[in-house]
């Protein structure tokens, strides 16, 4: 029996999974120019209904501003992975709407933790794919924009920054965006030769680390006057995630130590605190982070970026095991849940928001075993995607993944993220080495230009 609607008893995700064909090198190549495809189908939707705007609503084919005024997310979000799909005229057009047409002079208040890992990320991985200086111009103007954001007594930053202005607000914060800025900010600086960029992103993330229980745990909120904690559940979804994968990824890009050294403990620690095996599968679920007390067994849409995580700082078993969880889960419905009780076999929260974390997964698990199952996995993650979420239009997010119910809304990480990482599955290895770039958190590749300490 299928979930009917939230909080309704869903099939036991431990059922064996459906076996499935193997991809070979031929079909890959074909799937890679279907997935070019639905990316360009969405682009046109976005041309044709929202151009120059930061996204576009799918079914009511209306635009939509994140602030009333727009910053070209859905552009800038794009621009990298029309890049490395070869749609070289797109790409140019689109370059030259940013370069053109982006300007950061603008009297709002914005969330400083997306504009950072969606603009900040996108301009610089641009930058540094095209070789086009405008958007490295662009870059630096918002850096300096964004910085007053960490002029908090903690040096955690702000979670609003006005553009003009330099006026903060908002001192409700959480790990994950107090601890994802550094590859963005850090890579400012190698490129601007401004080291004040990753002294003030690195302090925010050391900040955070600091205030981890004697567990080794971090919260899930914070407020950045006091720096004391205001909720202590403890996990690897919404609010903590990224603080986990810019430890490591950090370490990758920049080869700081102290990175490194933070990664093993936080890792060690998520790894001991959070599983649980329930009827042998292997979940994270949620505890507190002072006594490690179980709290909650939820798994979604957002923890499913952590096999990949896994994977690639080398722990395949366990990666393998999560991955598996995240693809059952998947497959209850032909499409993930935003959040699942793993424990009670219920869904909690109904929607997909087109996201792209399990696909994100399944290309390092593939890319890093070389495993047929992980192509083979893709190739059905996406023909569910394409059979749900497409419209005539675009892509849309779903309300409900029980009732398959469209919602009006396409983010710009969909550009970004989930179509990337689809094509990265199944184009030829050579397009991205996730051994030699490393993409931030929003799928952004960064490439180390700079010396090696
Ligand atoms: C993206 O903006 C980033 O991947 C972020 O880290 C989490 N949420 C979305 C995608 O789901």
């Amino acid at each position: 029996m299928l979930a009917a609607a939230p909080g309704v008893a869903a099939a036991a995700p431990q059922n064996p999974a459906p076996a499935l064909e193997a991809v070979d090198d031929a079909e890959a190549a074909r799937l890679a120019e279907r997935v070019r495809a639905e990316f360009l189908h969405a682009w046109s939707g976005y041309r044709q209904y929202a151009w120059g705007h930061d996204a576009l609503r799918p079914l009511s084919r209306t635009p939509r501003d994140w602030y009333g005024q727009s910053l070209l997310m859905t552009p800038v979000d794009a621009l990298d992975t029309m890049i490395l799909m070869g749609l070289d005229e797109q790409a140019r057009q689109t370059r030259e709407l940013i370069a053109t047409g982006l300007s950061f002079d603008k009297d709002i208040d914005i969330k400083h933790f997306e504009i950072v890992i969606r603009l900040l990320g996108g301009l610089l991985s641009g930058y540094q794919l095209s070789g086009d200086e405008r958007l490295l111009k662009l870059a630096q103007d918002l850096g300096t924009r964004l910085s007053p954001a960490f002029a908090s007594p903690t040096g955690l930053p702000y979670v609003y920054v006005n553009l003009r202005t330099g006026k903060t607000h908002g001192s409700d914060s959480n790990p994950a965006e107090a601890g994802t800025l550094l590859l963005e900010y850090g890579t400012l600086s190698k490129l601007s030769g401004k080291p004040v960029f990753y002294e003030r992103a690195k302090r925010a993330l050391v900040e955070t680390y600091r205030r981890r229980s004697r567990l080794d745990l971090v919260g899930e909120r914070f407020d950045v006057t006091t720096g004391h904690w205001t909720h202590t559940n403890s996990h690897i979804g919404a609010r903590i995630d990224s603080y986990y994968e810019y430890q490591w990824k950090c370490w990758r890009l920049f080869a700081d130590p102290q990175c490194l050294a933070m990664w093993k403990r936080s890792i060690a620690a998520a790894n001991r605190y959070y599983p649980e095996e329930v009827d042998g599968a292997l979940w994270y679920g949620q505890v507190d982070m002072s006594t490690g007390r179980r709290t909650g067994s939820e798994y979604g849409a957002l923890e499913a970026f952590y096999p990949g995580l896994l994977a690639y700082s080398g722990d395949l078993e366990r990666a393998r095991r999560l991955q598996a969880s995240s693809v059952a889960m998947w497959n209850l419905h032909g499409i993930e849940p935003q959040a699942y009780d793993y424990r009670r076999r219920r869904i909690t929260q109904p929607g997909y928001a087109l996201r792209p974390e399990i696909v994100e997964s399944t290309w390092y698990l593939y890319r890093l075993t070389g495993e047929a199952q992980y192509r083979a996995m893709g190739k059905k993650l996406f023909e569910d995607f394409v059979r749900y979420c497409r419209t005539e239009t675009a892509y849309a997010a779903l309300a409900d993944v029980t009732t398959k119910a469209q919602a009006d809304d396409m983010e710009s990480f969909v550009m970004a993220e989930t179509f990337k990482y689809f094509y990265l599955l199944f184009a030829p290895p050579a397009t991205l080495d996730p051994r030699q770039v490393v993409l931030n958190t929003e799928a952004h590749p960064l490439r180390r230009t700079w010396p090696a300490k």
